[in-house]
């Protein structure tokens, strides 16, 4: 009974976004990601909006729990008694009026139902194997067989961008 180390790799976002605002954070693993031949696993992924494009409370959606959170700090800075880094969005030491526009610019950006591919390296090429579609939080899993090969498999999402 052989095993085959199946080894995982993200895309690098670059060139796709959910908005004019907002670069997607792509992971991906795989459980178990060492498996025998022929053996079910899953490749369990993530779309993710950052908490720097406003969604703060990493949900998969930038609304009103976000705004909420930056209100909550509203006013502090380091040291203050409501001071929440999260909630400083532009990194500037201060909770303010900037920090909800960017959370506003951002509204209702969700990481949910966006189409990701799920692609295998393939000789020298990445192959498109599986389209899939987020859940409401941005993840995204697929379930496969090891071949009957002995050998390391590489996989990657993709996030090809589409409709916002
Ligand atoms: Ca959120
Ligand atoms: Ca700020």
């Amino acid at each position: 009974m052989g095993a085959i180390l199946l080894t995982v790799e993200t895309t690098s976002a670059e060139g796709t976004s959910i908005s004019p605002y907002i670069i997607p954070i792509l992971t991906l693993n795989a459980e178990p990601n060492v498996v025998s031949l022929g053996e079910e696993f899953t490749l369990r992924g993530k779309l993710s909006i950052s908490r720097e494009s406003g969604d703060i409370n990493q949900d998969g959606i930038v609304d009103i729990r976000d705004i909420s959170i930056v209100g909550r700090a509203y006013g502090s800075y380091p040291g203050h008694p409501k001071w929440n880094p999260d909630a400083d969005l532009n990194g500037d030491g201060i909770v303010d009026i900037r920090d909800i526009a960017i959370v506003a610019r951002n509204f209702a950006q969700t990481a949910a139902a966006k189409p990701i591919e799920i692609q295998q390296l393939i000789g020298d090429s990445w192959v498109k194997i599986a389209d899939l579609t987020t859940s409401n939080d941005g993840s995204f899993e697929l379930t496969l067989s090891a071949p009957e090969v002995t050998g390391t498999l590489y996989f990657r999402a993709y996030f090809p961008g589409g409709e916002y």
